[in-house]
Formats: structure tokens, sequence, C-alpha cells
């Protein structure tokens, strides 16, 4: 896959480009990514990208013609779709992710600053508006980074064995098990003992069921869209009924205690 970024900061990509799983896509040729400094194609000699907004109001507006010239000039390729990382844009989701890898040669990302880019580059080049988040960024640029990693973990290259993409938790839409790692007591804290009996189906079991539970508890939104297998379906029902169980004790020792209360002052 190839991707074209379009910024006037090209230079806050280079160290993230170097890094080692994007970098090391770029060198296996699975991953190609090149950054463009729209100034380049700015149509005056003091490389002018934005100007004062069409009525008023604070701040400047990063002209039209710079981008149209620099997509122009990289959509030559066959087939290019063009990405505006944008806080109207739709938000990005794993699957997003998968399509855009699985669907495309040619990406071309454009990064936007100040108050903004003059809108009819949207209406002109732009295929598609992406955002991570709805939050006040100052640029696109860290929203392309977000979406180019995101990619690079899609290519062949990138994550070791194959194996490893689709045992990630995520490729099913589950959040990852807890990981312990050397040594076996932290403040008092154990690594649980499955993980150090060596029996490993059981260690399977167990990293499955804290799979199902840590969503079930932390993001449980991600259920709606996760593909669970029969397994994990059983895990969940089971551990709805640990909770289900566990809520209905705790209810039980509450009136009990309430019980108690009105022994001790039945008029209140
Ligand atoms: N942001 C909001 C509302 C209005 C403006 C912004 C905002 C950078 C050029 C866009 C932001 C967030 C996620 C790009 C935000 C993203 C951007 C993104 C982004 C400078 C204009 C701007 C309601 C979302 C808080 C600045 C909400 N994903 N404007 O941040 O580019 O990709």
């Amino acid at each position: 896959m190839h991707i074209s970024v379009i910024t006037i900061f090209p230079e806050l990509f280079r160290e993230f480009l170097a890094t080692s799983l994007i970098g090391r896509a770029m060198t296996t040729g699975d991953l190609n990514v090149s950054v463009y400094n729209l100034r380049e194609f700015s149509d005056d000699r003091h490389q002018t990208v934005d100007d004062e907004p069409y009525g008023g109001g604070g701040g400047m507006v990063m002209k039209a013609s710079p981008w149209i010239k620099a997509v122009n000039s990289l959509a030559t390729e066959g087939s290019s779709r063009c990405v505006l990382l944008s806080p109207q844009g739709q938000r990005l989701t794993d699957a997003r992710v998968q399509q855009l890898a699985a669907g495309n040669e040619h990406l071309i990302l454009l990064c936007g600053r100040y108050e903004g880019i003059d809108e009819r580059v949207a209406l002109t080049v732009v295929d598609e508006e992406i955002s991570v988040g709805d939050f006040v960024l100052s640029g696109g640029e860290l929203p392309a980074m977000v979406l180019i990693e995101a990619l690079s973990r899609q290519s062949p290259g990138v994550v070791g064995q194959p194996e490893c993409v689709e045992q990630d938790s995520f490729r099913q839409g589950l959040l990852d098990y807890p990981h312990y790692t050397r040594p076996q007591i932290v403040d008092g804290l154990r690594v649980p003992d499955v993980l150090v009996s060596g029996d490993h189906a059981a260690i399977r079991s167990w990293r499955g069921r804290q799979s199902v539970r840590a969503t079930l508890e932390k993001r449980p939104d991600l259920l709606a869209t996760a593909a669970l297998a029969k397994e994990q379906l059983e895990w969940l029902a089971e551990i709805e009924r640990e909770k289900s169980e566990s809520h209905a004790a705790a209810e039980d020792l509450v009136t009990r205690a309430e019980d108690k209360d009105n022994t001790k002052s039945p008029h209140e």
C-alpha cells in the first residue's frame, strides 16, 4: 500500500516513520509512505498557503488551490483515494481501517491546520473525511499518524507472524486479557497461579474469559459489534451469571444489615 501525506509540517512525520514497525514495513515494501510539503504547491514565490476568511472573524484559512494542485499531481497512479482528516469525518474504527487497507493501492491523506481548509477542497478532490475522535486539535497530522499506524498493522510485513494479527484480541473486537511479566510479586501482588502452571489449555481458557470479562466491565459497548465465538458467548453468560449472583448476595447482605438496624431502632 502506498500512502501520500500532504501537510505544512512534514518534519513531524520523520521520526514517526523511522520507528520500528512502520520503518520495517516500509523497508520490506509492504507499506510506502511519502510526505509532501503543501508549500511546494503554492502559487507564489512566498509559498503562501493561507489567507483571511471571507466573512471575517479571527484566524486564517488554508487556500484551496495548493491542496487541489497537490492532490491532482499525486493522484496520477491507478486507484487513489483522497482522505481529509477532519473533525467532520466519520469516526475511525477497526472495521474502517480493514476496509481502507483492503480496498486501496494509494491513499492520499490531507492534514489541515489553522481554522481549517477552504470548503471547495472537500467539495472537489476529497473522497472521504475521517475523524479520530471528538476533541479539539491543532492539526490533522496526529490523526494521520494514527491512521497510518493502524493501516501499517494490517500490512503482512509489520506484525511478525500472520497469526499475530488474527490473535490480536481486537481482531474479534474484544479487549486484551491482563498481561504479566517478571517478577512474580510486585507490591505484594502475585501473578495469577494459572499463568505459571504450565497448563496451556488452562491458560488459554483463563485468557479468553479475562478478555470477555474486561470487555464486559470496561467497554460493554464493544460487545455489540464483537464477533464472539460459541465458547466466548458461554463465558459471557457465565460471567453475567456470576455477577448477578454476587449482586444478589450483596443485596441479601444489605437487607440483613437493614433488618438488624430495624431491631435496634424500630421507630425510625
Ligand atoms: N481539527 C471540534 C469542533 C470544531 C473544531 C474542532 C477542531 C485542526 C484544522 C480542524 C480534530 C479532531 C479529530 C482530524 C473540533 C481531526 C481534528 C480529528 C482536526 C486544524 C481544522 C482541526 C467538536 C470535534 C471538538 C481544528 C470537536 N481527526 N478543529 O479540532 O483536524 O482528524
